[in-house]
């Protein structure tokens, strides 16, 4: 039924092993674990640090990117300070800094796993082999297993906690479902862990917290697998990821209720696009919540995002615009800085400029798009209501 590669080619994960093995060997010295600020990559980090340790490793430590713009700059150059002896990537597409990997290569080893589109690749710029490897399973498998899977199999230990954070990994990227891994696990099992998968993400909905870490502090916590402890709720770490989820969620509802309030002044709407202001990355779940109410309609909801603006697009069930091929039509006017996705969903990034560009291009394709259909209806002698 589906075509997802669940698993990475184990000849690529001996690779990588013995590639991370060499390098926490030669020395005790500092390693670095950077990974994607989202449930996958904070799972792949988990499993990560566990296999270093299992090595001996003593000194690690860890950043967090987040997604809205995968502002890479802002961990450049602590990073070149720190000089790791390895730096290990998860889930970020970081080969699109070859300045910046050709200049921490000097003094670190580096491994990448990612997953995403391979998109601009600096590697072929990268001719030490043995102070750099990058397996993205796009490239090199048929498949963009996520980074979760990969860690789990490269510490390899299949204990329940390890299967847990499996599942939470995988669900929070959607590829629970249908998995091979979770046969024996009772439904009241999965939806304990999808309770506190959803908390997981949430702690990296927040701006400009790439240095704490609660959910990966809260994996770091358990002893023994989530299902046998009776009351998660005593566990500190989880309590609060448990009011960071609460905070997200009040303030999710609060906005949505003003765009609602919003959207009830216009009795005929021909498009949703939105502004809202928040500390935390709100956009997608609160686009995707209006695409239900809005089932003809695109829908753009947007924030300011560090220096850059940031838009999440979702379309409705009935509305047949295919939401990249929104996005190119909008690359030919206004410069952004990314852009893509899928057809119902794709979100894309620009400074205030070309944002303002961008969104009066969506306008005009949108109020272009309810014209000809309200001509088409005219014409078949339906009606508007
Ligand atoms: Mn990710």
């Amino acid at each position: 039924m589906s075509d997802k590669v669940w698993l990475v080619n184990e000849e690529l994960v001996k690779e990588a092993r013995s590639f991370i093995q060499e390098a926490v060997s030669i020395s005790n010295e500092k390693l670095a674990i950077i990974y994607h600020g989202d449930g996958d990559g904070c799972c792949s980090a988990y499993f990560a640090s566990r296999f270093l340790k299992r090595l001996g490793a003593e000194q690690i430590s860890y950043r967090w990117v987040s997604t809205a713009d995968f502002d890479f700059k802002c961990l450049e150059n602590p990073m070149l300070k720190d000089k790791p002896n390895l730096a290990i990537f998860l889930d970020l597409p970081i080969y699109t800094r070859a300045d910046f990997l050709r200049t921490l290569r000097r003094k670190s080893k580096i491994f990448i796993y990612d997953h995403h589109q391979p998109g601009k690749f600096a590697g072929s710029n990268l001719p030490d082999r043995a102070k750099f490897l990058y397996i993205n399973p796009v490239i090199h498998q048929d498949g963009s297993t996520p980074a979760t899977t990969f860690a789990w199999q490269l510490n390899g230990e299949n204990d329940l906690l390890c299967k847990e954070v499996l599942f939470m990994g995988l669900y929070t990227e959607s590829w629970a479902t249908g998995a091979p891994f979770f046969q024996d696990m009772s439904q009241e099992h999965k939806n304990k862990l999808k309770e506190v998968a959803r908390a997981i993400h949430s702690s990296f909905l927040m701006q400009n917290m790439n240095k704490v870490h609660y959910a990966l502090n809260f994996l770091f916590s358990l002893d023994r697998p989530i299902i046998e402890i009776e009351d998660l709720g005593q566990n500190r770490g989880y309590q609060i990821l448990k009011n960071i989820y609460k905070l997200v969620q009040n303030e999710k509802e609060w906005l949505l209720y003003l765009i609602m309030q919003d959207m009830k002044k216009m009795p005929q709407p021909r498009y949703v696009l939105k502004r809202i202001d928040s500390r935390f990355r709100l956009c997608g779940i609160i686009a995707s919540e209006l695409r239900w109410r809005y089932p003809e309609l695109v829908v753009g909801i947007w924030q300011k995002w560090r220096n850059l603006y940031y838009c999440e697009l979702r379309k409705g069930k009935d509305c047949p615009i295919n939401l990249v091929e929104l996005i190119e039509e909008i690359k030919k006017e206004a410069r952004l800085k990314t852009g893509g996705g899928h057809p119902e969903a794709a979100a894309f990034t620009a400074n205030e400029y070309h944002f303002k560009k961008a969104v009066e291009k969506i306008k005009e394709i949108m109020k272009d798009y309810m014209r000809k259909r309200r001509e088409l209806k005219e014409k078949n002698g339906g009606s508007e209501q």
